[in-house]
């Protein structure tokens, strides 16, 4: 096996007798949320897919290993300590040689998780075409990722610090089946709206895990973007978002913050200035996405 990989003993046994196993990215636990709602979510997501049959597998990098599975001293480290990584695909090699803390993001996430042959990641959002790319041509590699990677994403759809049609104009474009869950348009994050049709739709788990395992039988790499709409009584309007996104974004510009810290600076913006309400859904959301995610990866184990 790769010598850079280090799959907890638990993942590992999961793994053996063709258990289903979550995988779990860290740059929402690292950048994506304050301490320590950050690790308590973290704690609270490997219980909720524990408790539906599943072992997690929470995935960051730490002393020039790719861990796969994290115990709780390890997921501390990942939401307290200072300067630990955001790593996406281009920065692996180097915070793995350095030896560093690194935080990965969807796609490095996935990159890993399919080097130990877990199908399954769930997350809160993804990465995408930024408003904006037609100039800076920010696109996040979560996105190319996608196109090579055979690991299925759940997600809540994709913020609107996004652009929302181009990133779905760019997933056809690179081939990513896009699937809402029970409902035709595809979710906004924090809504369950978006204003754009989900190009695919199916209604349970088992139908999607059908459509996975289809998708891979026919030898046709890459993943399928699972889109599952935030619970209703959770949910923020648009237009309250909206509001706070393009204060993000004007401040993101007046400052200058450009590459992998856009991302970053936008989603803590918005934090900061939305009363702790778009940390609130934010767990919420992803609470749901660990429990339909985790019967996805069950109905695809059988
Ligand atoms: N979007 C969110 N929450 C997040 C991220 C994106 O709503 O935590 C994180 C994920 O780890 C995602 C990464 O993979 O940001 C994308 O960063 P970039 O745009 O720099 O590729
Ligand atoms: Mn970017």
């Amino acid at each position: 096996m790769n010598q850079f990989l280090e799959i907890h003993t638990e993942v590992r046994q999961a793994l053996l007798d063709k258990k289903p196993v979550v995988a779990l990215e860290s740059t929402i636990i690292s950048h994506g949320m304050p301490y320590p709602q950050n690790v308590e979510t973290a704690l609270a997501v490997e219980k909720i897919i524990r408790d539906n049959g599943a072992v997690p597998a929470t995935i960051a990098i730490m002393s020039g290993k790719c861990l796969v599975g994290l115990n709780s001293e390890q997921l501390e480290i990942m939401g307290k300590e200072k300067n630990v990584w955001k790593v996406s695909l281009r920065d692996l090699p180097y915070v793995v040689s350095k030896k560093l803390y690194g935080a990965t993001t969807v796609a490095a996430t996935m990159r890993i998780a399919s080097m130990a042959e877990i199908k399954i990641f769930v997350t809160g959002g993804i990465g995408g075409v930024h408003r904006g790319a037609t100039t800076t041509m920010d696109i996040s590699a979560d996105l190319t990722e996608m196109a090579q990677t055979s690991v299925a994403v759940i997600s809540a759809g994709v913020k609107s610090i996004l652009d929302i049609g181009l990133t779905l104009e760019y997933l056809e474009t690179m081939g990513i089946p896009v699937v809402t869950i029970g409902q035709d348009e595809f979710p906004g994050f924090y809504s369950r709206k978006s204003g754009f049709l989900s190009p695919l739709r199916l209604d349970s788990p088992e139908e999607i895990a059908q459509m996975l395992g289809t998708k891979w039988k026919m030898g046709l790499r890459g993943s399928v973007l699972i889109a599952n709409p935030v619970p209703a009584k959770m949910e923020i309007p648009t237009e309250e978002m909206e509001v706070h996104i393009e204060r993000a974004l004007t401040a993101a510009k007046e400052k200058k913050i450009t590459g992998k810290n856009v991302t970053p600076f936008v989603l803590q913006y918005i934090a900061d200035h939305s009363h702790g309400e778009s940390l609130e859904t934010n767990i919420a959301l992803i609470r749901h996405n660990a429990k339909v995610g985790t019967e996805i990866a069950v109905a695809l184990s059988k």
